[in-house]
């Protein structure tokens, strides 16, 4: 496959749609073009499950919404990522394989090989070329996504994870942080600073791969 993908993660909050606007901007500046997408919810199907395991009001133990991540990204995959990477798109990824070990591993407990062996499956064995990291304090993850559902009148039904527990967002901050130095593949900026000096650092990484 002769695109690029990249894929982006890190804590609720951390900026990472706001860093994706400006990385599009960067790569159709550039003449490539680009596929923006996301997990859960990148496929038809995807969209209906993130309805599902986001809502907050709907009780879903964990080996299920466990489950429902992997089928989005099975589906994710098949019918949008590949397709795209063949025709030499840029493919920017909001969230991907490294969420479920955050999130489901480091988060809620389960055995990260385990989550990694099923990862491989529902991806069919793809990784993304390069994975930034916004790494930043949970506090102020959370203060800076509260404060935008607030002002964009958000309600609870995609609120499953921002409502967990400080402690919670703290396990997979350093969730991240330990599968950082797993691979060369991933790229931790300082997601503190202010999102210009976010994406400039980003900037010198990107060159590399234009
Ligand atoms: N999940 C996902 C799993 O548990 N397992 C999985 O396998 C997968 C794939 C998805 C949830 O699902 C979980 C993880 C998530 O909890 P989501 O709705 O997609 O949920 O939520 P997030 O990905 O967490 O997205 P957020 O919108 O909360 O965070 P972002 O995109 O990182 O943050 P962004 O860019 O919207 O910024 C938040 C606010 O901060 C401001 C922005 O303007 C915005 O108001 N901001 C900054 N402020 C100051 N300085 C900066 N540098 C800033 N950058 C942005």
């Amino acid at each position: 496959m002769a695109g690029l993908f990249i894929s982006l993660e890190g804590i609720e909050g951390a900026g990472k749609s706001t860093l994706i606007q400006k990385m599009i901007a960067y790569f159709e500046a550039a003449g490539k073009e680009v596929l923006l997408t996301r997990e859960p919810g990148g496929s038809e199907l995807g969209q209906k499950l993130r309805s599902i395991i986001l809502n907050a009001e709907e009780k879903i133990c964990p080996a299920a919404e466990l489950f429902l991540f992997l089928a989005d990204r099975a589906e994710h995959v098949e019918s949008c990522i590949k397709p795209a990477l063949a025709q030499e798109k840029v493919v920017l990824c909001d969230r991907f394989i490294d969420s479920t070990v955050a999130y489901q591993g480091y988060g809620r407990g389960m055995d990260v090989k385990q989550l990694q062996m099923l990862n491989e499956r529902a991806a069919g064995g793809l990784k993304p070329d390069l994975t930034i990291i916004l790494d930043l304090d949970p506090e102020i993850g959370l203060a800076r996504a509260n404060a935008r559902n607030k002002a964009e009148n958000l309600t609870i039904r995609e609120g499953r994870f921002e409502a967990e527990a400080l402690e919670f967002h703290q396990k997979i901050r350093a969730g991240f942080l330990a599968l950082s130095k797993e691979e060369k593949r991933f790229f931790v900026v300082d997601a503190k600073q202010n999102a210009e000096a976010v994406f400039a650092d980003v900037c010198k990484k990107l060159q590399s791969f234009l």
